[in-house]
């Protein structure tokens, strides 16, 4: 298969071509010679006991149940129940990680880290109801802490961030009994009713399903962008580089790849200690180059500007330039493959997190109260490595500058300014009809369709038909390489968006962070509720979500928590459900007669615009405008 079909992305077509020469296999290749299970891949398999694995046929999916009896709307019911799990386990992991960084701070046992962003905190602060006035930074703090300790601890009433949510979801959530109490128990929950002869009722399973999503969206993952925020600073509009160009071949070259900003941090503050830059230059380097890529990447680059040298899809491939003296990792969306790669182009693979380690990568553990020895080494380790070299380098000239650090108060700020910040300016520009509506368009890129293709074609495709496109992880990434992500791409946009782009001078397509930030998508969504004239809850305004090239439980974790807040969500490639099956139609249907969102599926970008242009239709339609 040629380069040029695997992705769309030409630095990573040129690496893949070089490693294909160079006798070195990548997941992109690997991807393709995979056969996945027909049967896993629609999920009517059961694997939770050892009577089975069960394997029911897709093709006629009532015709057989597994040993126990369960049925195929069970099992799928079960699969994707673990699946959100997994998913927003992940995504707790990291924000309860965040908590006790900010814990740290608070105690005085993190002294490398502070509170930058002390008006957030207090806006925080007062929106769950804490009594600000007159109190220290460190009391709002320690406050602020306590409360959001309950998104993980809680075993009853409910979870603190869904205060956020507009009055009528949370209704609904509470008259369902689906609102979150604590991750732990959502999560402990949703295994223990999917285990062997327990909760079989696809119905009721899908009750837990949404109470473990929402926890998600508005628990473990709001809790991390909102007080990285807080720790690191709340982004704004900055100008960033993005593609494997961002590579410089005379500097020693340190690519930070994963999910929690601390470790980065720790690189960021270091990498610009004159020690080092010292080292370097007594090895013949010009100086340090520090990038991110991913999620972490996305990260840095809408808070710092760093630059971005690409998403998930090009992560084994830029090591084939031979110019990455030091990859180091954290958590979450590491492939083991890159092990074998770095070994190959003799690039330091470096885990840092003891609960992401590799075999055959070197651990160097970062600890918040010591970064310096972790960030230290690491550099030392590096900067050897430029110092012996010995490979031809390779780094393709593509590099692609874009406005990234679009947070939601950002946006209020673009649009209503300093006096009167609010998303009335939005909802005025949706009720007269010059933007038709928002998406979201997030997510993976997956090496079973071309990389970046359908985040590419989607995207223009909707700001084509005047709908304004927020974005975040990989798929943020796809569109800033394809130039999208300037004020200048306003004429690819159709005439009434290009107008209100124009005017503010903003892109058609707005990048907010990496996979926790779709939490700013949540909260602008009920900014936009509150602003008044699009209905009463989330359900009722003009948007869609997609995530067009997904992979990761985290991603059906993310896509069910916009379904269970009231989006439409399209996923791309596939789908684990078995169309024509009772399960299947509660998600893709019955979800929203409930009054929540729906799920869609289509892999086609253009049919995939469709899909999501006629539900913003359908929802003006009904809104009366
Ligand atoms: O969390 S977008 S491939 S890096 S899962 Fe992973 Fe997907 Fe990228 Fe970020 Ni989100």
């Amino acid at each position: 298969v040629s380069v040029e079909d695997r992705t769309m992305c030409e630095a990573t077509q040129q690496m893949l071509t070089k490693a294909r020469r160079d006798g070195v296999k990548l997941d992109l290749d690997r991807g393709y010679e995979m056969k996945p299970c027909p049967i896993g891949a629609e999920s009517a398999c059961c694997k939770h006991c050892y009577m089975g694995p069960c394997r029911l046929n897709p093709r006629d999916p009532y015709k057989k149940v597994g040993v126990c009896g369960a049925t195929i709307d069970t099992i799928m019911a079960r699969n994707f129940g673990r699946n959100v799990a997994a998913g927003s386990a992940s995504h707790n992991d990291h924000g309860r990680h965040i908590l006790e960084l900010f814990r740290g701070i608070i105690d005085g046992k993190v002294k490398d880290f502070t509170i930058e962003d002390t008006l957030k905190l207090e806006r925080v602060g007062k929106s769950l109801g804490i009594d600000v006035e007159g109190k220290e930074v460190l009391e709002v703090a320690k406050e602020l802490c306590d409360e959001l300790e309950k998104t993980f601890s809680n075993v009853d009433g409910e979870m603190p961030f869904t205060k956020l949510a507009p009055e009528a979801t949370r209704e609904l959530w509470r008259k369902d009994g689906v609102m979150p109490r604590g991750a732990m128990l959502e999560i402990m929950e949703m295994m223990s009713r999917t285990h062997i002869g327990c909760d079989q009722d696809y119905d009721n399973l899908m009750k837990q399903i949404t109470r473990t999503a929402l926890a998600d969206g508005w628990g473990g993952s709001m809790v991390a962008t909102e007080l990285s925020d807080i720790m690191f600073g709340t982004p704004s509009p900055t100008l960033a580089d993005v593609n494997m160009g961002v590579l410089k071949e005379d500097h020693v070259n340190i690519i930070v790849h994963g999910h929690e900003p601390a470790m980065f941090e720790g690189m960021l503050a270091a990498v610009n200690d004159s020690f080092f830059i010292e080292e370097a230059k007594a090895k013949g380097a010009k100086g340090i180059n520090l990038v991110g890529m991913c999620c972490s990447g996305a990260e840095m680059m809408s808070r710092h500007g760093v630059p971005h040298a690409g998403n998930f899809g090009s992560t084994e491939a830029i090591i084939v330039t031979g110019a990455v003296d030091a990859m180091v990792v954290d958590i979450q969306c590491i492939k083991q493959g890159l092990a074998e790669v770095a070994k190959c182009y003799d690039t330091h693979l470096i885990t840092t997190n003891p609960r992401a380690k590799i075999e055959g990568a070197t651990h160097v553990e970062f600890d918040e109260i010591d970064p310096r020895k972790c960030t230290d080494e690491i550099l030392s380790k590096a900067i050897a490595r430029y110092g012996t070299r010995s490979m031809p380098i390779e780094i393709p000239k593509k590099i692609q500058a874009g406005v990234h650090g679009f947070s939601h108060e950002y946006i209020e700020y673009m649009l209503g300014g300093t006096f009167r910040g609010s998303y009335s300016p939005l909802n005025d520009n949706i009720i007269n009809g010059r933007i038709r509506g928002v998406a979201g368009v997030v997510g993976c890129t997956n090496p079973k369709v071309k990389q970046d293709s359908v985040h590419v074609a989607l995207v223009k495709e909707l700001i084509r038909n005047d709908v304004l496109v927020l974005q975040t992880g990989c798929s943020q990434i796809a569109l800033a390489k394809a130039g999208l992500l300037v004020p200048e791409a306003a004429p690819l946009a159709g005439p009434g968006l290009a107008e209100v782009c124009e005017t503010v001078g903003m892109p058609p397509v707005l990048g907010l962070g990496s996979c926790v930030d779709n939490t700013r998508i949540l909260i602008a969504a009920s900014a936009m509720v509150k602003a008044g004239g699009l209905g009463n809850s989330i359900a009722d305004l003009p948007v869609a979500g997609c995530a067009p090239e997904w992979m990761s439980e985290k991603a059906l974790a993310i896509g069910h928590y916009f379904v269970a807040s009231g989006v439409y969500t399209v996923f791309g490639v596939g789908f684990p459900t078995i169309k024509e099956t009772k399960f299947h139609d509660l998600m893709f249907n019955g979800l929203e007669k409930k009054g929540y969102g729906k799920w869609g599926m289509a892999s086609d970008p253009i049919e995939i615009a469709r899909m999501m242009i006629a539900h913003i239709d359908k929802k003006r339609k009904q809104l009366g405008i």
